[in-house]
């Protein structure tokens, strides 16, 4: 296909409550849009990451230039755009996973619509619905968490996941444990917050069988994830340390993880996550979906993921009304603690006009043919 225009779309939408990580919090879902225009149809996909490099490297502002001046020249000087081609047309690029993510999903969209082939069925999807958990942020008191998860939990949440940092981990966790008894599937995410020094301290967390702790250290530490791993019974996952199945490989092999976080942005995209995939469930490991806190148009095709064979861990796919009062696609809503995969062509949904415009903040042209 031939890439005629690609434009940008900034957008800015409350959360209907502050997510605090150990990382900072956030109020508002503050990133953009890709919206990719071809001549045999039209693509959408979200930036994942964040106005600061907080969670990772990239940010919003930096992934428009890397998009508009590195990524799209690259991209448009090949004699015909695909999916397949665009990764390696990117790879002399070092990095920037979450900007090319953002552009092969766009183009994986319209590709797919052309074909009316749904993103479910291209991975080779074996449900037609997930089950989903929810990230719980770190809270002013233990009583607020309690509150949280208990309303969560009535709205179905099959799943909960703790964020904890030095200070806020063992006492929420023994709370949570009190309260809604040792059968909750639970674990619990630190976002890089400890240091090798903290393993005895981590240890503490063994008593209360969760299903993992997810990227306790350093981002890309892998031995000393390997090293903590020696010491703890519960499972070491990795999010931030891995960033694509050759990673994943090498951390599954060294033993620095036993369960793997499967974001596709962090990957570059959902071809690699499908590859991130594909080496963990060979190897036996179970991976599960994370999320950045996405709108429809991101968790649209995190669903599709989530829908291969080896996602056997409820996923940070939560429903709309977990983030946003308004969502600028139809809803995602909770039935039975699943969320639906879409079923529709390419992503499967698009943005709704009318809530897109509100929520628009700023419009730009990134590419024209
Ligand atoms: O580490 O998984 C993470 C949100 C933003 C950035 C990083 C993370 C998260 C979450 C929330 O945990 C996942 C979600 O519900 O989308
Ligand atoms: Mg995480």
């Amino acid at each position: 296909m031939k890439l005629e225009r690609v434009e940008i779309v900034h957008v800015a939408i409350p959360l209907v409550t502050p997510f605090r990580t150990s990382f900072g919090t956030m109020t508002t879902k503050d990133t953009f849009l890709l919206h990719v225009v071809t001549d045999v149809g039209e693509g959408w996909s979200e930036f994942a990451a964040d106005p600061e490099p907080l969670y990772c490297s990239e940010f919003v502002a930096g992934a428009e230039i890397v998009l508009r001046d590195f990524l799209l020249p690259r991209l448009a000087a090949l004699p015909t755009v695909t999916t397949a081609g665009l990764a390696p047309a990117l790879a002399k690029v070092k990095g920037h996973e979450l900007a090319k993510a953002a552009l092969e999903t766009a183009v994986l969209d319209a590709e797919l619509r052309s074909y009316g082939m749904p993103l479910a069925v291209y991975l080779g999807a074996v449900r037609d619905r997930v089950p989903a958990g929810v990230s719980v942020g770190i809270k002013g008191s233990v009583a607020e968490l309690l509150d949280d998860v208990s309303r969560y939990l009535d709205e179905g949440y099959v799943r909960i996941k703790l964020k904890i940092e030095p200070g806020w981990d063992v006492e929420p966790v023994r709370a949570v444990r009190e309260r809604f008894g040792g059968e909750l599937p639970l674990q619990v995410d630190a976002n890089t917050a400890y240091t090798l020094a903290d393993a005895e301290h981590l240890r503490r967390l063994d008593e209360f069988g969760l299903l993992l702790i997810e990227e306790p250290l350093e981002e890309n530490n892998l031995y000393g994830h390997a090293r903590l791993q020696e010491r703890l019974s519960t499972p070491v996952c990795l999010d931030e340390s891995l960033h694509n199945a050759r990673d994943t490989a090498s951390a599954i092999a060294m033993d620095a993880c036993r369960v793997v976080n499967v974001k596709p942005a962090r990957v570059g995209g959902y071809l690699e996550a499908r590859r991130v995939h594909d080496v963990a469930h060979a190897q036996g490991v179970p991976v599960w979906c994370g999320g950045m806190l996405e709108t429809g148009i991101g968790r649209a095709p995190n669903l599709a993921l989530a829908a291969l064979p080896g996602f056997s861990l409820p996923g940070d796919t939560s429903a709309s009304s977990r983030y946003f009062a308004e969502d600028i696609t139809e809803p995602f809503v909770l039935e039975e603690g699943h969320l639906p995969v879409p079923g529709g062509p390419g992503i499967g949904v698009e943005p709704l006009p009318e809530a897109l415009r509100r929520f628009t903040v700023r419009r730009g042209e990134l590419y024209r043919g």
